[in-house]
């Protein structure tokens, strides 16, 4: 008869540490070091213990963004497991992803350390060949995560995983990762007598002198102006920024790389997303979770004083930046916010100043917005399908709490102009190399159940994704998701490029661009074997239909592609 181990061991650390940091999901794509983690997660199923669920991924790149998405829907930390350094490497698109979104992630790969060489236990002949790593896996993530080393005895293995996840949520938050040797996690594990209850992440805030210095310079400046990136991605973001700004009637710029909903885009003070109209006049910005406030970033407006509000103003992911800040509020951005509205309403304002702001800013915001709406008129009977009636029609037919999660690169212009959302968490901006959005928006699906989802995908970034692995797992764990092919039949972005560094080249005079075409399928019909739905348009007049049934399907349960022909 077969042995039957009565013992706890480090899977069953990993899991206990897994719970006590509050993890809801398991996004994992296999490899053969797990067998002890699937042990522990196979015995809280036995013993119906509450815990993490396991979701089973069939690539790292769904894994990893699934845990993206879900994080910057809810906030909270999820656990990824890959296999060994190759999975890393798989997964590092999305491990990079959230470095440079600041999103709190733990990544958990497994190695060996005896190789066959113990007489006693063979960890299968593979970990001596091809999967191991001179100098740990963790080497291959360290440009890419804030923190990555390995843990090699069960003793420090359960404190070492808590610890790991515990610093992902620190301020900067970001990806963390600990390789565990298969030998720790068959290693046998005592449960301690008493857990440490893990407390919440801190959120460190400026003291009260820095936020009056602030408030003052906000009582004083006759053009005030907001420009932020990222507030939304606190769901008490957007109500911080709206507040401040309706008290003194600042106008608020979303950035030229906002990465979420900051504010809703109909309210009278959203003034868009360039900030360029401002760039003379502003005599005090506050850059609010703002990176790249404008670009190109040398030169800054020549009248403002500079104020960067934001939990660590310089990324350290980034090679270059240049905020030109005169004052930094280094803390809780959100709390940031509170505590100038706070502040502000102690003094006396000049509510006749704010009136006029206020009537200004209205009349400024619904010249943008009627702009829009003649400049998406004007696209509506355009044949080939044009891109701003795409996105307009998308606003016409989906209801008000569609999420939309956007990787697309020469139409998110267009994106942001004509497709609404003025909900919270209404937007998402895919951040960094392409081939993450369907993932991320099958993990954005995975936390806002009730509210559909739509992916809107250039057909380049599209092709990128694990697209069967997505349409896959979204059957499996029905996660039913409206995906908007934008198929200009190509990588018009790199047309772009080529164009502007060689205006006068030889592609140009004899019409050769070898880095643009795609010769692609017809997208809709890759979601058949997954029951899904599919639609392809080239019609400008059936889009309001095309949507209307995508999004019933959706309803229905199955995911639906929309591959849209356009004209650019
Ligand atoms: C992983 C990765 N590989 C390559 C690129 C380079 N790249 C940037 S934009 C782009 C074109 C994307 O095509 P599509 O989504 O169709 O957008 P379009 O340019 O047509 O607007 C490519 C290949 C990238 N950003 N990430
Ligand atoms: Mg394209």
């Amino acid at each position: 008869m077969a042995k039957v181990k009565n013992y706890l061991d480090g899977g069953d650390a990993i899991l206990e540490a897994f719970r006590n940091l509050g993890i809801d999901y398991v996004m994992s794509s296999p490899g053969s070091e797990w067998g002890s983690m699937w042990e522990a997660l196979a015995r809280q199923k036995v013993e119906n213990a509450d815990g993490p669920t396991y979701l089973s991924c069939w690539h790292e790149t769904l894994a990893v963004n699934l845990a993206g998405g879900y994080t910057a829907a809810t906030g909270r930390m999820q656990a990824v497991l890959l296999h060994a350094g190759v999975g890393l490497l798989q997964g590092a698109n999305g491990i990079h992803g959230a470095q440079i979104t600041e999103t709190p992630m733990l990544v958990m790969s497994g190695e060996s350390v005896t190789y066959g060489a113990d007489d006693g236990f063979d960890p299968g002949h593979q970990w001596i060949g091809g999967l191991s790593v001179v100098g740990g896996p963790n080497r291959l993530l360290e440009p890419i995560t804030k923190w990555s080393n390995q843990v090699t005895s069960a003793a420090t293995l359960y404190e070492s995983v808590v610890r790991t996840g515990e610093m992902a949520q620190r301020t900067p938050a970001g990806p963390t990762y600990l390789s565990v040797p298969i030998e720790t996690m068959l290693h046998e594990w005592a449960r301690p007598e008493r857990l440490r209850k893990v407390p919440a992440a801190g959120r460190p805030r400026p003291s009260e002198a820095e936020i009056e210095r602030v408030a003052k310079l906000l009582l004083e400046a006759e053009h005030p102006v907001i420009i932020t990136e990222t507030i939304g991605r606190d769901a008490d973001g957007v109500n911080a920024l709206v507040a401040l700004a309706e008290l003194l009637s600042i106008p608020v710029i979303e950035g030229n790389v906002a990465q979420v909903a900051n504010m809703p885009k109909s309210h009278g003070l959203h003034q868009g997303f360039d900030f360029g109209p401002h760039f003379e006049t502003a005599d005090l910005v506050l850059m609010v979770r703002s990176t790249v406030p404008w670009y190109p970033p040398g030169k800054r407006p020549p009248k403002a004083t500079m104020v960067a509000i934001d939990e660590a103003p310089y990324k350290g992911h980034m090679v270059y930046q240049s905020l030109h800040a005169d004052v930094l509020l280094e803390g809780d951005a959100v709390a940031s916010l509170e505590m100038l509205a706070d502040a502000v309403g102690a003094h006396r304002v000049d509510a006749a100043r704010v009136a006029e702001r206020k009537s200004r800013w209205q009349a400024a915001h619904d010249k943008l917005r009627d702009g829009q709406r003649s400049e998406a008129a004007a696209a509506r009977s355009k044949s080939p399908i044009d891109p701003a009636w795409l996105c307009a029609a998308l606003g016409e037919t989906l209801p008000d709490n569609t999420v939309y999660v956007d990787e697309t690169i020469t139409h998110r212009g267009a994106i942001r102009r004509h497709v609404p959302w003025s909900d919270k968490q209404g937007y998402f901006h895919v951040a960094g190399g392409l081939g993450q959005g369907l993932g991320y928006a099958l993990g954005v699906k995975l936390a806002l159940k009730d509210r559909p989802v739509v992916s809107l995908i250039g057909d380049g970034s599209f092709l990128y994704n694990p697209i069967t692995q997505s349409l896959g797992f979204s059957m499996q764990e029905n996660l039913p998701i409206l995906i908007v092919v934008f198929n200009n039949n190509g990588y018009r972005a790199m047309k772009n490029n080529h164009l502007a560094y060689y205006p006068d080249g030889v592609a140009k005079q004899n019409d050769i661009y070898l880095g643009e075409t795609i010769n692609g399928p017809d997208y809709a019909e890759l979601g058949a074997p997954f029951g899904g739905h599919g639609i392809k348009v080239e019609d400008p007049a059936a889009l309001p239909g095309a949507i209307a049934e995508g999004l019933a399907a959706v309803e229905d349960g199955r995911t639906t592609i929309l591959n849209v022909v356009l004209s650019h």
